[in-house]
C-alpha cells in the first residue's frame, strides 16, 4: 500500500484537532453557565409590552421574525415562478400492502438540469381521505430510510459514509439509517411519511455557495449571499416549504396538517423552517442542540462561536457577530420556539447529548410559554425539566430520553401520540 507522505497526515491531524478538542474544553458543568438574561419575547424592541394577540401576530412575531432573518438564518427568496412537480415512480402498492410509495422530483427553475430535489412518499394504503404527514430532511439519501428496493438509489454528492464510495451513494447504502424512520409504524397510526435528501437542495459542505439552490438566485454579478442572506440551514428549509408547496397539489395529503421534523443540523432546519412558513402545522426537533432549540446563552456543550467555526457555512454571515458575544443578540432560540406558536411545537433531548445542551433545549421551550399563553393555548405544562421518558404534552410538548444523539421509535412513538392529540380531526 502506498504510503501518505507525511505533510498530509500532520495537516489531517491538525485539521481533526479542533474538533475532538472542541467537545472536550466545552463547558458541561451546570455551575459554570454564565449569568444571562433572555430578551422577553413579550417585549417589542421599542421597550413596548405585547399584551394582546393582535400585538403578537401584528407587530412583534414580524419583528422576532426578521431578526432571525437577518441575524441568525438568513433572508430566503420566495417560491420560484419556474417550479414543476415530475412524478418519477408510483406505487400503489408497497411494503407489503401497508401504503403506497410515490417519488415526486421539484424542479427548481425551468432548466431540467437546473437545481432539484427529490421527494419520496409513503402513505397509508388504505386511507379513504387526505392524510396528514410528516416531511423531514434525511442526511442519506431517500433510499437510506428503508429497505425498499424500489426507492431510486440517490445521485447526489454524498459524505463517505457508511455505502457511499467516493461521494456516491452505492446499492450498500440502502437503508442504512432505517432505524431513525419507521415508515411501518407510522403509516399503521394513520399518517404519510415524506422524506428528502438534504443535499439535494445544498450539498453539506462550504464551497462558498456555488452549488446547491444558492447560485440560483444570485442577482446580475453576486457570487454569494450577503451578511443578512441565507446559509445552508436557510435553504434546506426553504426546500422543505418548497415540499409543502406539491403537498398542496396532492389530493391524497392533507396539506393543512403536515408536520415537519428533523433531527440535529436537520432539527435546527425544521424549527427554521417551522418559524418561517406557518403553513407547517405542528413542528418537531429532535436533539436539535445549539442553533436549534438549544438557548445560545448558556453556553453549555457546542457554542456559536464552535459552531459558526466549524461550519461556517450554516448560519448567515451575520451570526458570526456573536462569537464568543451572545448576549448581544437580539434573539436567543426561545424566541424561535415562540415563533410557532400558537401552533404545537415537540422538542425533544438525549440524555447522551450534553453537546445539544438537554436542559438548555428544556428552558427554550419553557422560554416560550408566555407567548403560547397569550395566544389562548395551554402552552407548556411544566416548570421544571421533566424526568427521563416522562414526555410533557401541552401545546408545546417536550421529553428527554435515555440513550444517545440519535431518532429512535422512542421519539417517533411521541410523535406520533403528540400528532394524535393535536392534528386528530376537529
Ligand atoms: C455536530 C454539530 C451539531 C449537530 C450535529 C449533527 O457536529 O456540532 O450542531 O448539528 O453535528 O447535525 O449531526
Amino acid at each position: 500500500m502506498r504510503r501518505l507522505p507525511l505533510w498530509t497526515v500532520l495537516i489531517v491531524a491538525v485539521a481533526m484537532l479542533p474538533a475532538a478538542d472542541a467537545r472536550a474544553q466545552s463547558n458541561y458543568d451546570e455551575s459554570k453557565v454564565p449569568q444571562y438574561t433572555l430578551p422577553d419575547p413579550l417585549v417589542a424592541s421599542d421597550g413596548q409590552p405585547v399584551t394582546d394577540a393582535d400585538a403578537w401576530r401584528q407587530q412583534r412575531r414580524p419583528e422576532i421574525l426578521r431578526l432571525f432573518q437577518e441575524y441568525v438564518y438568513g433572508k430566503a427568496p420566495g417560491k420560484p415562478a419556474e417550479m414543476s412537480f415530475h412524478t418519477r415512480s408510483a406505487a400503489a402498492d408497497a411494503l407489503d400492502g401497508l401504503a403506497t410509495r410515490k417519488e415526486v422530483t421539484v424542479r427548481f427553475s425551468a432548466d431540467p438540469d437546473g437545481p432539484s430535489m427529490d421527494i419520496l412518499i409513503y402513505l397509508p394504503k388504505d386511507a379513504k381521505k387526505p392524510v396528514p404527514l410528516f416531511v423531514g430532511l434525511n442526511f442519506q439519501g431517500n433510499h437510506s430510510i428503508h429497505t425498499d428496493p424500489a426507492i431510486t438509489l440517490s445521485r447526489s454528492w454524498m459524505r463517505d459514509k457508511a455505502g457511499v464510495d467516493n461521494h456516491r451513494a452505492t446499492e450498500k447504502s440502502r437503508g442504512v439509517a432505517a432505524s431513525r424512520w419507521p415508515v411501518e409504524m407510522i403509516v399503521k397510526r394513520g399518517y404519510g411519511l415524506a422524506t428528502i435528501y438534504y443535499g439535494d437542495i445544498d450539498p453539506d459542505f462550504h464551497d462558498g455557495f456555488q452549488n446547491g439552490v444558492h447560485p440560483l438566485f444570485y442577482r446580475e454579478g453576486q457570487t454569494k449571499p450577503e451578511p443578512g442572506q441565507w446559509g445552508s440551514i436557510g435553504a434546506w428549509a426553504w426546500g422543505l416549504a418548497r415540499a409543502l408547496d406539491y403537498f398542496e397539489t396532492d389530493d391524497a395529503v392533507d396539506h393543512r396538517r403536515v408536520a415537519v421534523l428533523g433531527h440535529s443540523r436537520l432539527g435546527k432546519t425544521s424549527l427554521w423552517a417551522g418559524a418561517r412558513d406557518e403553513r407547517f402545522a405542528l413542528v418537531i426537533s429532535n436533539d436539535s442542540g445549539c442553533g436549534g432549540a438549544a438557548l445560545s446563552r448558556r453556553a453549555f456543550g457546542e457554542t456559536v462561536a464552535r459552531i459558526n467555526t466549524s461550519f461556517p457555512h450554516w448560519f448567515c454571515d451575520n451570526f458570526k457577530k456573536y462569537n464568543n458575544r451572545e448576549g448581544d443578540c437580539p434573539v436567543d432560540q426561545h424566541m424561535l420556539i415562540a415563533l410557532m406558536a400558537p401552533r404545537p411545537v415537540y422538542v425533544a433531548s438525549a440524555e447522551g447529548d450534553p453537546w445539544a445542551d438537554p436542559r438548555g433545549e428544556f428552558l427554550s421551550a419553557h422560554g416560550a410559554h408566555g407567548v403560547y399563553r397569550l395566544l389562548g393555548t395551554e402552552g407548556m405544562l411544566a416548570d421544571k425539566m421533566p424526568p427521563v421518558e416522562q414526555p410533557v404534552t401541552g401545546t408545546i410538548g417536550y421529553h428527554i430520553r435515555k440513550g444517545r444523539h440519535d431518532v429512535t421509535d422512542y421519539d417517533w412513538g411521541r410523535y406520533l401520540d403528540f400528532a394524535d392529540r393535536h392534528l386528530g380531526e376537529k
